[in-house]
């Protein structure tokens, strides 16, 4: 099925891209009648050959002139390898270095250097020239051959090269997403409405249903065609014509998206992490200048507020807002289909004028549903974030900024791989769902103190209190020491003991509180904890009498035989340790640690030396009989 390779071409106006194409391939890339009367591509040009080694290559031909930038992009925005075009005699010129830049902001890490019209200049310096320019993008040191489209010399080595580059292109993921961005739309007669784009990986076939992207309204395709030949399935990479039932001609054109319905997100805000991009040179006499290399003031700055978004075939405009110094929020003026790790492009669009051509720099996207920044230093938090994110962010990244997601909204995101849920497809991280259990707690036994003969906290008061966005998150968060019963959260009756002569609501925030130290055991809670489950010294006493809590300071609560436990652990240390090294032999913090050393020196458990480090005396040592095992 497979087999198929898609290149762009790019490089200066008249350079020799649509000879080069003609010469390969023998069609015409030039598709219309103004093109050839004025010797000069305006729109997309497509042509295809067969490789010596039996694999397809298509080409997709982009104009170089200045004035024709936007279809220029809609042509290298979803091609995945280029075909860099340099003239012998005139060597390197603006739109070489425009053209280049793109390739570095988009990230295009594939392709070949060809120096045209050979016949009317020696290409060594053109070549010698672009190649140092190219090398230092994302495409890196690439091959290079030197041609002449009228002698046909250097053709049988440019088919070698070609056949070389679709070897070495990555192979592309059959199972993937499917998003094909539209370049163009027209009508067949007989047919109705055909659009054709670049398949960059995944699997279509004929009468597969897709959305179109941005209305999202559904289409299907009636019929499938690659390079002419009608085909029952396609797969990434292939050029494609496909010919959709459900959808006038009038409503489809370039920048849309045919995608797979639930595998994307349609995204007006996205955060990004910012690059400025190589091939930018002074020398070029351009407005490169305004997004410069990375200085001190992060690309982020340099920035102007509103900006041309580029993506596959579509443009928009978007507003900028730097959140640290290469991290932004884009917010843009139409939806887009997109995913975490989509590459963008990003043009200034103040500086389309004579002689200058627009600045760029490159994105990628990291979020593509952030959270708003309405707490105040949210946008520095998110920045500080953000900027410890790899370019392509997994299920572990966005559950961190979001708490919870669901598998579909994630799957949406770009992220096939996640955890295990929590409950039915909500996935959560795991930090942020020891905050909610510890929440929970919290509010189930204010609840329980507030009211004290009530039966238990309505689920759907503790979902509202968690500002939690499904009830069965709150049955999920509900383990013991708490249940569900008749829709209601409750504290599992105490297991008899002293605790059953307290009153109720004391009993319901001391089970709160054992079930925090049983798994954070020298984790005290603090004053504001206490606090939130309704325990002042009064009832503190009452619980430490009743042999449910030990106190160890004025501020310090653990549970009974926590001090035992301690000894046990400080024992394992090399003697005599420091209270920082107490302090993390017991997982917890000053607050907890400093007392509760003091504690054990009065119970004579451990000793203080002169040098303020301690010893564990005694019986503590004996492997013989572990501290653990007594009491
Ligand atoms: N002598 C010579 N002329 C060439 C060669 N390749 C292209 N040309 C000529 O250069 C001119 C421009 O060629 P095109 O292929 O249209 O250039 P292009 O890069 O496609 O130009 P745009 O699409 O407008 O950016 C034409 O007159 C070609 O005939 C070559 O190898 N040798
Ligand atoms: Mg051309």
């Amino acid at each position: 099925m497979s087999g198929m390779h898609v290149v762009v071409t790019a490089g200066h106006v008249d350079h020799g891209k649509s000879a080069l194409i003609r010469a390969l391939t023998g069609q015409e890339p030039d598709r219309w009648a103004e093109e050839r009367r004025r010797g000069m591509t305006i729109d997309l040009g497509f042509g295809w050959l067969n490789l010596p080694a039996g694999d397809q290559m298509a080409f997709v031909d982009v104009p170089g002139h200045e004035r024709f930038v936007p279809n220029m992009l809609a042509g290298l925005g979803p091609v995945p390898a280029v075909l860099f075009v340099v003239a012998a005699d005139e060597g390197w010129m603006p739109q070489s270095s425009e053209h280049l830049a793109v390739i570095d902001a988009l990230g295009i890490g594939s392709g070949l250097l060809v120096v045209t019209k050979s016949d009317l200049a020696d290409p060594a310096a053109a070549m010698e020239q672009a190649l140092s320019r190219i090398a230092a993008t994302s495409l890196g040191a690439i091959p290079a051959v030197a041609v002449s489209a009228v002698t046909g010399a250097g053709l049988p080595e440019l088919h070698a090269a070609l056949d070389q580059l679709a070897k070495d292109l990555p192979e592309p993921d059959p199972a993937a997403p499917v998003r094909i961005w539209i370049d163009r739309a027209f009508t067949m007669s007989g047919s109705g409405t055909v659009v054709t784009g670049t398949l960059p990986a995944g699997t279509v076939h004929r009468g597969d249903d897709l959305v179109l992207a941005p209305s999202m309204r559904p289409v299907s395709i009636r019929e499938l065609q690659s390079l002419g030949e009608t085909v029952p399935a396609a797969v990434g990479t292939a050029r494609l014509a496909l010919n959709l039932r459900g959808v006038s001609k009038e409503s489809v054109h370039r920048g849309m998206a045919l995608v797979q319905a639930g595998r994307w997100t349609l995204a007006d805000c996205v955060d990004v992490r910012l690059r400025a991009v190589a091939g930018q040179p002074a020398e070029d006499g351009g407005s490169w200048s305004r997004t410069g290399p990375p200085g001190e003031g992060g690309v982020a700055g340099t920035l102007p507020r509103t900006v041309t978004l580029h993506v596959g075939s579509a443009r928009c405009i978007a507003r900028v807002r730097p959140l640290g110094l290469d991290v932004a929020r884009l917010s843009l003026a139409e939806p887009l289909p997109l995913h975490v790790g989509d590459r963008l492009l990003l043009r200034d669009p103040g500086s389309r004028h004579a002689g200058s051509w627009p600045a760029v720099a490159g994105a990628t996207v990291l979020d593509v549903l952030p959270p708003k920044l309405t707490r105040r230093g949210a946008a520095g938090a998110a920045a500080r974030l953000l900027a410890s994110w790899p370019e392509q962010p997994d299920a572990a990244h966005l559950l961190a900024r979001h708490g919870l997601l669901r598998a579909s909204a994630l799957l949406a995101m770009g992220v096939r791989e996640h955890p295990e849920p929590v409950t039915g497809e909500w996935l959560a991280d795991p930090e942020h769902w020891r905050a909610l259990g510890h929440q929970l707690g919290e509010v189930v036994a204010g609840h329980a103190a507030a009211e004290p003969l009530a039966a238990g906290m309505p689920v759907e008061a503790a979902r509202a209190a968690l500002d939690l966005p499904d009830r069965r998150l709150v049955l999920a968060l509900a383990q013991p020491p708490f249940r569900i019963s008749c829709g209601l959260v409750q504290l599992a009756p105490a297991v008899g003991g002293a605790a059953a002569g307290l009153p109720e609501p004391l009993q319901a925030a001391i089970q709160v509180l054992r079930a925090d130290l049983d798994t954070a055991p020298f984790a005290s809670p603090d004053a504001d904890r206490l606090r939130k489950l309704g325990l002042d010294q009064r009832s503190i006493a009452a619980a430490v009498r009743a042999g449910e809590l030990m106190r160890i300071s004025d501020q310090v609560v653990l549970a009974p035989g926590a001090d035992l436990a301690a000894a046990a652990l400080l024992a394992d240390l090399p003697q005599p340790f420091t209270a920082a090294q107490a302090r993390e032999a017991l997982a917890t913090t000053r607050r907890t640690a400093i007392p509760l050393l003091e504690f054990l020196d009065r119970a004579g458990v451990t000793v203080r030396q002169p040098d303020d480090r301690r010893i564990v005396r005694g019986p503590a040592r004996d492997p013989a009989e572990p501290p653990a095992a007594r009491g």
